[in-house]
């Protein structure tokens, strides 16, 4: 018998039992017939008028006029003035294309910008021109530069001001045209209100609408296509769910390369007409400056990864020991700020308990992936379990399945309700998502698309999870080759790929070592050339030039012989319990 949990209302409801009939023989995909199912589960269908209704973030920002949309290290940035100097490059897009306005049908355009407003006049830009966006980030080496530039086609580069000298001898060497943006206090330079024309793209669901490189177990990075559609349901489901409004004010200090900066922080807020004061860079001092500072507009959102609450609470431990200083930073925080969220990583229990004593705030953990967006999230209202990532959002359909020749499916659940095989009750499986903010494909390799989802359509995330006390929790990756340090997704294949280049480096296993800071760390294990020797300091030295900053090893164990078993394979799960028990 199928025992159906309704968790929103901790409820065992019995009227499945009236409707199902004995179906512990049935295959998963036959769960969700009867009739009462259907109808009670959240199910996202598409119809002609929310098709019509899917439109870029950047359709919205003239309706918010002068409201303030982002503050930079160069000052205020209203969603007209926002609005104003994209609509002025597009047009130089269009142009340097050769191109009618609008008319780029998904051209790439590879934009390498800091973290403040010009990031968003290139995305905005990008897409106003019927362009792909796809975002470089500028503590990339320049090999992973050129990488992502030529894997993803880009017909065109756009550089910040300070970002020209990385990108123009690129440009140059790839046979690209390139533009520069004006500093960004001076953005309003590019304004195009009083030549341009209206933007004629009325369809915009599924046109391609951004590019994000992400790695995996095979291969080099691969370029995760996003749609407009997909993107405005990552956006809309939040939005909803975390309940934002005009009036917030979030502090931004995230990477933008990936979606939890990009989406998450950024998208969001300007989909709704709030504010978003950016962070050139991520510094505990700066970032509790701001959390606690009393001039508006005042900081009610945060959102990071658990390495960044790691050293915020760091920082508050050496700084802030005095009791009155204590009972201010939690006064504020618990006073003004209405959420903290975690997520990109499994956030340890000793951070969410240190950050809960000295805010006040009980950290919302949610889960997402760059391919999928945010799934799982714990509740804005309502109990947050410690250590488990809450239900699936709305529209968002999960299933936890076996590793096991049929697949067989242990949960089924919607943000509404979760199913659980009888007999199967708190085992563990792989988590398959299935849902409109699931990417479109991976850039040029139809191959690694096809791979990653099932025959009917669900996405392989290749997490390990469990349905357990009416939530979800994440068990780790189903693969000892990724690894996340700092929040970021590394493959150890990758950063081996990279060592076996150096010329002292005969063999390599690198693994991902346990750390309480960074979540884990990337640490090679090496063997070297007969007679050589080799420190971590030389070893990062070295590789800065060629890797990006947080996929260098921070741990370095030489070793006399690689130990490899009978078929040649190193046993990475080995390696870690012997030198990291
Ligand atoms: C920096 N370093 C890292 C690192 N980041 N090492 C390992 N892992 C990392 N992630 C190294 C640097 O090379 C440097 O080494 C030293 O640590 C200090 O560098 P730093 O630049 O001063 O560190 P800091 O600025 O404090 O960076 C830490 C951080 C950053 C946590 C702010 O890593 C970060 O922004 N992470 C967020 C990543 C992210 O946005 N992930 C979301 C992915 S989307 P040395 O030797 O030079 O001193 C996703 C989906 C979802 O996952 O669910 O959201
Ligand atoms: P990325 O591919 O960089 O987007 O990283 C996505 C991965 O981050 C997921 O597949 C998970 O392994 C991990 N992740 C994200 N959020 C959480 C979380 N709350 N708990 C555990 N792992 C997480």
């Amino acid at each position: 018998m199928l025992s159906v949990h309704c968790p929103l209302k901790r409820t065992f409801c019995h009227w499945k039992a009236i409707f199902y009939k004995a179906i512990s023989q049935s295959s998963p995909g036959q769960w969700l017939l009867g009739t009462v199912v259907q109808r009670r589960a959240y199910r996202w269908t598409e119809t002609p008028s929310s098709r019509r209704n899917q439109k870029p973030v950047f359709t919205k920002a003239p309706a918010f006029g002068e409201k303030l949309a982002i503050i930079d290290s160069s000052g205020r940035h209203s969603y007209k003035q926002l609005y104003c100097s994209s609509l002025g490059l597009a047009s130089r897009i269009s142009v340097a294309l050769n191109s009618d306005f609008g008319a780029l049908d998904g051209k790439r355009i590879s934009f390498l910008c800091g973290n403040d407003a010009s990031y968003t006049v290139a995305q905005w830009a990008s897409w106003m021109s019927g362009g792909t966006a796809v975002p470089l980030y500028r503590k990339h080496p320049l090999s992973e530069l050129e990488y992502i530039i030529s894997d993803s086609q880009s017909s065109l580069l756009v550089a910040a001001h300070p970002c020209a000298e990385t990108l123009e001898p690129l440009a140059q060497k790839l046979g690209l045209p390139c533009l520069t943006l004006p500093p960004t206090s001076s953005l309003d330079a590019l304004d195009g209100t009083e030549t341009q024309k209206e933007i004629a793209i009325t369809d915009w669901a599924d046109r391609p609408a951004m590019i994000i490189y992400t790695s995996g177990t095979t291969g080099r990075p691969k370029g995760v296509l996003h749609t407009h559609s997909s993107i405005q349901a990552m956006v809309q489901c939040l939005v909803s769910e975390w309940a934002w409004s005009k009036d917030d004010v979030i502090l931004h200090t995230l990477p933008l390369h990936h979606v939890h900066g990009i989406v998450n922080k950024l998208l969001c807020p300007l989909w709704v007409g709030a504010t978003c004061v950016m962070l050139p860079d991520f510094q505990p001092q700066k970032v509790w400056e701001m959390l606690l500072s009393s001039k508006a507009p005042m900081v009610n959102v945060f959102m990071a990864v658990p390495t960044i609450y790691a050293k915020l609470i760091h920082y508050y431990n050496q700084h802030f020991t005095q009791p009155h200083v204590k009972d201010f930073v939690k006064a504020v925080c618990k006073e003004r700020i209405r959420l903290m969220v975690s997520g990109s990583a499994a956030l340890p229990l000793p951070i969410l308990q240190r950050w809960e004593e000295i805010t006040g705030h009980t950290l919302l953990e949610r889960y997402g992936m760059t391919e999928i967006g945010m799934a799982l999230s714990n509740p804005l209202k309502g109990p947050r379990i410690p250590g488990a990532v809450g239900l699936p959002l709305p529209g968002v359909e999960v299933r936890i399945v076996m590793n096991n020749t049929t697949n067989t499916t242990i949960v089924e659940g919607t943000h509404k309700e979760t199913q659980v095989r009888p007999g199967l009750e708190g085992k563990e499986g792989e988590l398959l998502i299935r849902g409109p903010s699931v990417f479109k494909e991976y850039w040029n390799k139809p191959r690694e698309t096809k791979e990653s989802f099932t025959d009917d359509g669900w996405f392989k995330t290749g997490d390990t999870a469990v349905y357990k006390d009416g939530v979800y929790w994440i068990m780790g990756r189903s693969s000892v080759d990724i690894i996340k340090s700092g929040g970021y997704k590394i493959s150890a294949l990758e950063v081996e790929r990279h060592l076996l280049a150096h010329p002292d480096i005969i063999d390599v296993a690198v693994i991902g070592a346990p750390d309480a800071t960074w979540g884990q760390k990337v640490t090679a294990m090496v063997q070297l050339k007969k007679g050589q020797s080799m420190t971590l300091t030389e070893l990062k030295t070295w590789a800065r030039e060629h890797m990006a900053p947080y996929t260098i090893p921070t741990g370095l164990v030489v070793l006399e012989e690689m130990p490899r078993n009978q078929m040649g394979k190193v046993n990475k799960k080995d390696l870690l319990r012997h030198f990291f028990p």
